[in-house]
């Protein structure tokens, strides 16, 4: 991993303190005011050290998921650059099943595309190479949640020690790889269109946040393993989860994926 100036011991403090946030559903203020700025190495060392906890319990890594790789979400949680986090077997939820916002602190939803790799990817990718890489192709609902207060006003090095507010995710049908770059994209609250975009919002293609993931992955010595799932990135802001409520993307050419909301 990239060298970063904090001791080791205050990086386990702080995905320590972002851990038991998450396991007991409390807020915490933002880590670099109550601790100090940091800047984005140690930000990863923190999401490393916290994965770290995750796997000592039995998680599995399954993928990665990448963050602000489109201009509405960029807006929406003003902050400026595509950042990555890891994702987990217990984040992975069945499509069109049931999620418990009580088993969060502020969830929300946002349309996704999925990506499924079937050959390891490593360094400097052109798009077709990663395109050619992967297996299956998804439509996907990411389901946030922040550990910090109001799920806003927070920094990008905060964000990315929170594991890029990474909580959820749902694939919907796993399809051959097709041709991604331009799809409609509908993202419905209750049977109701709350969200549209074309997929080139996403990287300006999806598939360039693989290449971007891979990339990044590769500036901490790191690889992108074979059979891992990709998030690309939300095309459209989020939508805050309440009790009752069925969010559902449909994208064109690829299928539809939903989940619903329970108190
Ligand atoms: C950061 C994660 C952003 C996306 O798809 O852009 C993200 C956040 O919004 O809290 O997952
Ligand atoms: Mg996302």
């Amino acid at each position: 991993m990239k060298a970063h100036s904090l001791p080791e011991a205050d990086v386990r403090k702080l995905a320590q303190a972002l851990d038991a946030a998450r396991l007991e559903k409390r807020e915490l203020a933002p880590l670099t005011k109550t601790f100090g700025p940091f800047g984005l190495p140690e930000a990863y060392a923190i999401q490393h050290a916290g994965l770290a906890l995750r796997l000592a319990r039995g998680e599995r890594v399954v993928g990665y998921k990448m963050g602000l790789t489109s201009q509405a979400k960029r807006e929406q949680m003003n902050l400026g650059e595509p950042i990555y986090g890891a994702l987990t077997d217990v984040m992975r939820l069945p499509d069109a099943g049931d999620i418990s916002i009580a088993s969060g602190i502020h969830p929300k939803g946002e349309p996704e595309i999925a990506f499924v790799t079937a050959r390891e990817l490593r360094g400097s990718v052109s798009r077709e190479e990663a395109l050619a890489a992967c297996s299956g192709v998804a439509a996907a609902i990411e389901i946030l949640d922040s550990r910090f207060v109001g799920f806003k006003y927070f920094s990008l090095p905060d964000v990315v020690a929170d594991f890029c507010s990474s909580w959820r995710f749902v694939l919907g049908q796993l399809h051959a790889p097709r041709e991604v770059g331009d799809l409609p994209m509908r993202f419905y609250k209750d049977g109701k269109l709350a969200q549209e975009a074309s997929s080139k919002a996403i990287s300006g293609h999806p598939a360039d946040s693989l290449v971007q993931l891979v990339a990044m992955l590769a500036a901490h010595g790191a690889s992108l393993p074979a059979g891992s799932i990709v998030l690309a990135g939300a095309a459209t802001a989020a939508e805050p989860l309440t009790a009752g409520l069925e969010l559902r993307l449909e994208v064109e050419g690829l299928g539809v994926a939903s989940v619903r909301a329970t108190a």
